[in-house]
């Protein structure tokens, strides 16, 4: 038995936290077992790491060192809670994975996305996504959005050329693998964007059949 592997992406404050949960009670209204995770993180050692990459400090990160922490949790995260999800036949809905790893170390930082790739598949293998949602909408507006919670994290302190790299990584992405990639209009109200949701939904269900 496999489970179905979903993954939500985006830039800053473009809903893929708030939109997770709601698919998560569709689908759990429909019968099925939803794991409900996220990146950097997922697991305690995980949410450890990931608090060393988005802490803001003095001294700068360099770029390499961010990208293998960053797969450094990823591998935590699919030993302990994705594969065995998976491998009992859950739906795993995860907050961000390794498109946010090209979109922000490969379209933000610049780094080599062979690069990326390679520790990709060192990391996972043979798995990707099942499906992945990308959340997207205008730099400013997701920023906004996050300014509004407060305290600003490591990334959210970038300057706006960084978040138009992500965005056009993001969209780039959606682009070259339309059977993989959904995009949602994220700049939408809430209620619309749940309305696309919605749409999804059967698809969603019928993916779960296999
Ligand atoms: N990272 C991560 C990497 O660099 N490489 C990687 O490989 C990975 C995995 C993680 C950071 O790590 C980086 C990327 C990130 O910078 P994070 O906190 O997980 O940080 O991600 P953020 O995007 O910063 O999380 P946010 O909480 O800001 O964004 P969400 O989850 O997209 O947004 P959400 O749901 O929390 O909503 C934000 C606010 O907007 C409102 C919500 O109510 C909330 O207040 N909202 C809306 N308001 C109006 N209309 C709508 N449609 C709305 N949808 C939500």
């Amino acid at each position: 038995m496999t489970g179905l592997f979903i993954t939500l992406e985006g830039p800053e404050g473009a809903g893929k936290s708030t939109n997770r949960e709601y698919l998560a009670e569709r689908l759990r209204a429909a019968g099925i077992e939803v794991v409900l995770t996220r990146e950097p993180g997922g697991t305690p050692l995980a949410e450890r790491i990931r608090d060393v990459l988005l802490a803001p400090v003095d001294e700068v990160m360099n770029p390499d060192t961010e990208l293998l922490l960053v797969f450094a949790a990823r591998a935590q995260h699919l030993a302990e809670v994705i594969r065995p999800a998976l491998a009992r036949g859950a739906v795993v809905l995860c907050d961000r994975f390794t498109d946010s790893t090209y979109a922000y170390q490969g379209g933000g930082r610049g780094l080599s996305l062979e690069r990326i790739a390679i520790l990709e598949t060192f990391v996972q293998g043979d798995l990707r996504p099942d499906l992945t949602l990308i959340f997207d909408l205008p730099v400013e507006v997701g920023l906004a959005r996050a300014s509004a919670r407060g305290r600003l994290d490591r990334f959210e302190l970038e300057g706006r050329a960084f978040f138009d790299a992500v965005r056009t990584a993001f969209l780039e992405r959606a682009k070259a693998d339309p059977a993989r990639y959904v995009l949602v209009d994220a700049a939408q109200p809430l209620a619309q964007v749940q309305q696309s949701l919605d749409a999804l939904l059967p698809r969603l269900l019928e993916l779960t059949r296999g």
